[in-house]
């Protein structure tokens, strides 16, 4: 943690050192274009938004600096949904970005640290994914994704790139088909569901690509098209034993099936920290490897922290030995 915001530090260092430079001198690599994409969805679904480069130098870009903004009353950033794209090299060392949620901005930052010219931007194609979830909230119709401020794009020699900024949108739309919905919750030893254990649940349906993600009630719901009459919904979060709901009928005479309720949510298991299929000793070890660890050690990692109380120790162990030794099949028990 500490050394990626070290990298951020010094990626923002280089960044505004370089657009110093850039302003010097502009290269005439007319056509270079950034474009953000437009999608349609409806509220409650996930959108995968792209950032593309299009008409990239022959030079190469060496390192980019802008901030784009959305409204954040009708989209929310998902948890990892900031994913560079195939353009981008060596991107954990490269690539970075700020999101403040509140405001909908997302500052994004791109700098080769080789000086050489070695991890310069040289194809077209994606630089960034940028996952959002629909709220529920949102009213039907277009809002803009654009870029706010200057927006620095330089060159391996230094150069500045002028760019051709395209902005994108989302289109809330009506979904026709059926709707369902439901709730979910952590199944914890100590009884404690706070917000941030039922949040982001991502809920699928199997066989499609139909996916949403819980909110900070638990609560998601899908649009499903019609002719499909019964479904599975795969639920999965980092840390939790994943489950199937098998069989949902959807032939319901409104439409509407309701798979959960507040009083009675689906229940997910935590504990199954490696992520393959079993909460059992491995995971235990996974937790070994950070005992005692806080929220402000380098080598804090959020999975092992169970309750998410900023602290990994018994609390987590303990939440974990509620499941031990199940595996996804002893959900239907
Ligand atoms: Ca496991
Ligand atoms: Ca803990």
């Amino acid at each position: 943690m500490r050394r990626k915001s070290v990298c951020t530090s010094v990626l923002l260092a280089v960044t505004m050192l370089l657009s110093m430079f850039l302003f010097n001198s502009t290269v005439q690599a007319a056509g270079f274009e950034m474009e953000i994409g437009s999608v349609e969805g409806c509220k409650g679904e996930t959108v995968i938004v792209p950032v593309s480069f299009k008409n990239v130098p022959a030079a190469g870009i060496n390192n980019c600096d802008f901030t784009i903004k959305y409204d954040a009353s009708i989209m929310k950033v998902l948890e990892d949904g900031i994913i560079p794209g195939p353009i981008a090299r060596n991107a954990s060392i490269t690539f970075d970005k700020i999101v403040d949620p509140n405001s909908g901005i997302i500052k994004f930052l791109y700098c080769d640290e080789t000086g050489l010219g070695n991890e310069a931007i040289k194809s077209d194609g994606v630089f960034v994914n940028i996952k959002f979830l629909i709220k529920q909230t949102a009213p039907i119709g277009f809002n803009r994704i654009r870029t706010v401020g200057v927006c620095t794009f330089g060159s391996t020699y230094l150069e500045a790139v002028p760019a051709g900024i395209t902005e994108g949108n989302l289109n809330v739309i009506e979904k026709q088909g059926y709707k369902v919905s439901g709730y979910i919750t952590p199944d914890l030893a100590m009884g404690d569901s706070s917000s941030a254990l039922k949040s982001d649940f991502s809920v699928g349906v199997a066989g499609t690509g139909i996916n949403t993600v819980t909110d900070e009630n638990g609560f998601f719901q899908l649009y499903i098209e019609n002719g499909i009459t019964n479904c599975t919904l795969a639920i999965t979060k980092d840390g939790f034993l994943s489950r199937n709901i098998n069989g949902i009928s959807l032939t319901s005479p409104n439409g509407f099936t309701e798979v959960s309720s507040v009083a009675a949510p689906i229940k997910m298991w935590i504990g199954d920290i490696n992520n393959d299929g079993a909460i059992n000793m491995k995971d235990i070890i996974e937790i070994s490897k950070v005992f005692n660890f806080s929220k402000s050690d380098s080598g804090y990692s959020g999975k092992c922290d169970i309750n998410k109380d900023g602290r990994i120790n018994m609390a987590d162990i303990v939440a974990i030995a509620k499941h031990f030794n199940r595996v996804p099949a002893d959900y239907s028990i």
